[in-house]
């Protein structure tokens, strides 16, 4: 396949790149942090969606490459960011599902990290149910040591996948993200409300803060502001953008 071919090149020919959607405290907006999503820049077929190339490099053998890289980047932009003195308080990168079967994660994580002078404190990593309910064991080791390292951890997609509640709170989270498949029809739908209610209630008992995708109205806001979602990410706030327009996004007065 052309795309697999091209795909493997991505990285050493520089076309991957990283935009950064915002994330806001519900209470009053301030950012709470951002969002990094790859992009990869095709020569011939445009801006290509993590939707078709991540599932190829998972596949072929290459997202631990394409997964760290996008790690290391977002690292070097957020030193970058605070020599600059633009405070952006903290970055989520998402992991793959393949990325756990690779018992050096943990490590590797640390000294990518340590290369780019990043504190772990200002990293969140995202996983997805699946991911973590795959193997949920070597899930929970890998996860233990990050969060030692002081990284955080997100349950990225909450709702959609087959985790076991007994499985989740094994997990050592700090966050779960709202999975914007029950943002989208609020606050009208009632089973929708009903399950964000839920998920924060579960969340408060758990410890853990609310973070709901796929903000689109100002009705949502307000509702998963009143049900006590902790922060707030979609494109009623901004769209992912490029570093460069992030920074002129947190410019720009509200
Ligand atoms: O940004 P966008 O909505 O196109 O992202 C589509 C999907 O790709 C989302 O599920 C998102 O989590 C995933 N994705 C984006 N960037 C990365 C990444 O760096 N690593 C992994 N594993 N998935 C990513
Ligand atoms: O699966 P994950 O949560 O990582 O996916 C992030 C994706 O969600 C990004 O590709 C981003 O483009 C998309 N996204 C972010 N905000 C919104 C939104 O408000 N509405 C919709 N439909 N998609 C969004
Ligand atoms: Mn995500
Ligand atoms: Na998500």
């Amino acid at each position: 396949l052309a795309l697999e071919t091209d795909l493997r090149r991505a990285v050493a020919r520089g076309q991957l790149m990283l935009v950064y959607q915002p994330q806001v405290h519900a209470a009053d907006g301030r950012l709470a942090g951002v969002e990094a999503l790859l992009r990869w820049q095709h020569p011939e077929r445009g801006t290509v969606s993590p939707l078709d190339f991540i599932p190829i490099a998972e596949e072929v053998g290459i997202i631990a490459e394409l997964g760290e890289w996008a790690l290391a980047e977002a690292a070097r932009q957020m030193v970058d960011w605070r020599r600059r003195g633009i405070a952006v308080p903290r970055v989520a990168v998402n992991l793959s599902a393949r990325q756990f079967h690779d018992a050096g994660l943990a490590g590797r994580i640390e000294a990518i990290l340590a290369e780019a002078g990043a504190p772990a404190e200002w990293i969140e990593l995202e996983i997805t149910e699946s991911a973590a309910m795959q193997h949920p064991a070597d899930a929970a080791e890998a996860l233990q040591h990050l969060r030692r390292q002081g990284l955080q951890i997100a349950m990225d997609d909450f709702g959609t996948g087959h985790s076991s509640l007994a499985t989740l709170c094994k997990l050592p989270l700090n966050v779960l993200k709202l999975d914007r498949s029950f943002v989208h029809r609020l606050p009208e739908a009632e089973t929708e409300a009903a399950v964000a209610e839920a998920v924060v209630t579960l969340a408060r008992r758990l410890g853990l803060s609310v973070v709901a995708e796929g903000v689109e109205t100002e009705a949502q806001r307000r509702f998963l502001a009143d049900i006590g979602c902790d922060v707030l990410q979609g494109f009623l706030f901004a769209r992912p953008l490029t570093a460069a327009a992030l920074e002129a996004w947190l410019a720009t007065p509200i």
